[in-house]
């Protein structure tokens, strides 16, 4: 038998022994997985993660932040942890077992504690994700997201997390393993991808199956993403319709509920361990692999090649050879795709980057048949219509006194004017009136009344509406979260209304400020409490001695500008 074939150790008990389990469990903690836990969970359980066996342990933790390997020895480049609240935390000690639950609250799993620790965030984040900067999406993650506390200790899975969508194209590493049996595929390469497949992908990874001589698994991760990617529904259907493009029987789709971390090499690296995990003898990596975009000074994390040359230094010891990925253009003489270095001198190369296919979904301009092919571009445009027809949030931010409603209402009005979206206001004072009434205004209250505010606003613009809030928000962090919640639906547009403390206190249309300053107010924003003002909104306006007209016409002349609304 093909040694990438042989059933591969999972963390489940018997069914029986399940259902023991899930009684007994009733009596201990139980800890609610993210997101991110559950698609952890479900590949240590698998055996996606092999060889893990359980979230790691402190020793472990320590061993692959700095080495990149366990303990033992063997390679392993991702601190698989479970971060906790220190409130959860308290309650639990080394030596017990806790339950894990997905957010309905059905048992998966059972962790019995080795270790708890806090870690060393910043080192995590230099050693494994090359810097402490919040501009990478994993490294705002364990900042801002993860909890205090990690937990470790081995698992037994009781069972995997439900799916309701796209069950058939689902695959654990042993299924995928007798897939391959059945079929007779002995080489298998994978492709992975988050973003949809366009010709010039479907050429490339036909090629590299080609000349590897091998099958080819379409491995697309279906869990988490970089933040702001196309949406996996969306994905798979143009996956599929991609899928009809290859000879038939050569090539297969399977979803992996993979949580990304967008750790360029090190990801490259702990993405092939898991394809070997699935069964694959062979891996598909290209330029800028699993990159986080641009840091906090504009420049790339890691080097366009990195990824590469750090799978390739350890393909040997994975087990899984790497397949390099030529970068393919259109060759307008030839009509057909070639890769850029065997491109004849003279002739004229065609490409739509990224970015370019964005601006013209958004501006609903067309996309040529050579560069996407027509169902795909079809799936697109039905979930992605131009921006002027989505939904967007306007998030007014700034002093209370600086103008903030009066614009918000001003704008408001201009938009409803104009029609076409549903325009919804949800003003500091209505929001704490109508669904923030119990709170006051510690960080803890306002943070929380600010991601109700986010989450109101993330639903609206999902379903296609106008969302205008105009609270205080006054911390950087909590706007920074609702923007990307928000902005896996629609625009966030920030506008900072930057008038000073001294003309808002001038003022003090309510008589807020003169109470604060005799202290019969406590924490109020600007006196006794603090204001981190943003750095880079999408307009600033600084209300002194303008008029409120002229406000509102700069917030529509940027809507525009940002394509928001069209004539
Ligand atoms: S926050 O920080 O975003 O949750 O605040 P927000 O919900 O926008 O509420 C601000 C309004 O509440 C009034 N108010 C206070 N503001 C700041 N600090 C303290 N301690 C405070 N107590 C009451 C104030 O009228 C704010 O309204 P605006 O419209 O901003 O002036």
């Amino acid at each position: 038998m093909n040694l990438a074939h042989a059933p591969l150790p999972e963390l489940y008990v018997s069914p029986d022994s399940a259902s023991k389990l899930k009684l007994e469990a009733a009596d201990l903690p139980s800890w609610d997985l993210t997101a991110r836990q559950v698609c952890d969970l479900e590949l240590l359980m698998n055996g996606g993660f092999n060889p893990l066996r359980g979230f790691l342990s402190e020793a472990d933790y320590d061993s692959v932040v700095e080495t990149m390997r366990l303990t033992d020895g063997s390679l392993w480049p991702m601190p698989i942890t479970l971060d906790v609240t220190e409130k959860f935390a308290e309650g639990v000690a080394p030596g017990q077992d806790i339950a894990l639950r997905d957010p309905e609250g059905v048992i998966l799993a059972i962790l019995s504690v080795s270790d708890k620790w806090v870690p060393n965030k910043a080192r995590e984040a230099e050693k494994v994700f090359g810097a402490d900067d919040l501009a990478h999406p994993a490294v705002n993650y364990l900042h801002n997201v993860a909890g205090k506390v990690y937990l470790g200790g081995p698992i037994t899975g009781i069972q995997p997390p439900v799916h309701y969508d796209y069950r058939a194209r689902r695959d654990t590493p042993n299924e995928l393993r007798a897939f391959f049996r059945k079929m007779g595929w002995h080489r298998v390469v994978a492709f992975q991808t988050r973003n949809p497949l366009h010709r010039a992908h479907q050429e490339l990874t036909f090629r590299a199956a080609r000349e590897a001589q091998a099958n080819l698994l379409i491995h697309p991760v279906v869990g988490m993403t970089k933040p702001g990617d196309i949406d996996h529904f969306t994905r798979v259907r143009c996956y599929e319709a991609v899928l009809d493009k290859y000879p038939a029987s050569t090539t297969s789709l399977s979803l992996l509920n993979l949580a990304m971390r967008m750790a360029g090499p090190r990801e490259a690296v702990w993405h092939g361990i898991i394809r070997k995990n699935h069964g694959c003898t062979h891996f598909i990596v290209g330029r800028d692999h699993a990159g986080p975009g641009k840091n906090s000074q504009g420049e790339d994390f890691y080097g366009p090649y990195d990824a590469q040359d750090m799978f390739k230094a350890h393909q040997d010891e994975i087990g899984i050879e790497m397949v390099d990925f030529k970068h393919m253009v259109w060759v307008s003489e030839r009509a057909e795709y070639q890769p850029i270095d065997e491109v004849q001198e003279g002739h004229t190369v065609l490409n739509i980057s990224g970015t370019e296919l964005r601006r013209r979904l958004q501006e609903g301009l067309e996309i040529p048949e050579w560069f996407s092919f027509p169902e795909v571009v079809a799936e697109l445009r039905r979930t992605k219509p131009a921006r002027s027809k989505q939904g967007f949030t306007l998030f007014f931010t700034g002093l209370s006194g600086s103008g903030k409603s009066t614009i918000a209402n001003a704008v408001m009005v201009k938009l409803m004017e104009m029609g076409g979206r549903p325009v919804t206001l949800l003003d500091g004072d209505i929001v704490r009136k109508n669904l923030s009434s119990e709170l006051g205004f510690s960080k803890e209250h306002r943070d929380l009344n600010i991601r109700r505010i986010g989450y109101v606003a993330s639903e609206i613009t999902k379903n296609g509406g106008i969302a205008i809030c105009a609270p205080i928000a006054p911390y950087t962090a909590t706007r920074r979260a609702v923007r990307e919640e928000i902005e896996a639906f629609g625009a966030f547009v920030e506008i900072h209304v930057a008038t000073s403390l001294e003309e808002c206190e001038k003022r003090d249309r309510k008589g807020l400020y003169k109470l604060a300053r005799e202290g019969k107010i406590k924490e109020f924003t600007g006196i006794s409490d603090p204001y981190e003002a943003p750095e880079n909104p999408e307009l600033r306006l600084d209300t002194a001695g303008l008029e409120v007209d002229y406000c509102a016409q700069q917030v529509i002349l940027k809507l525009e500008s940002l394509g928001l609304i069209a004539a």
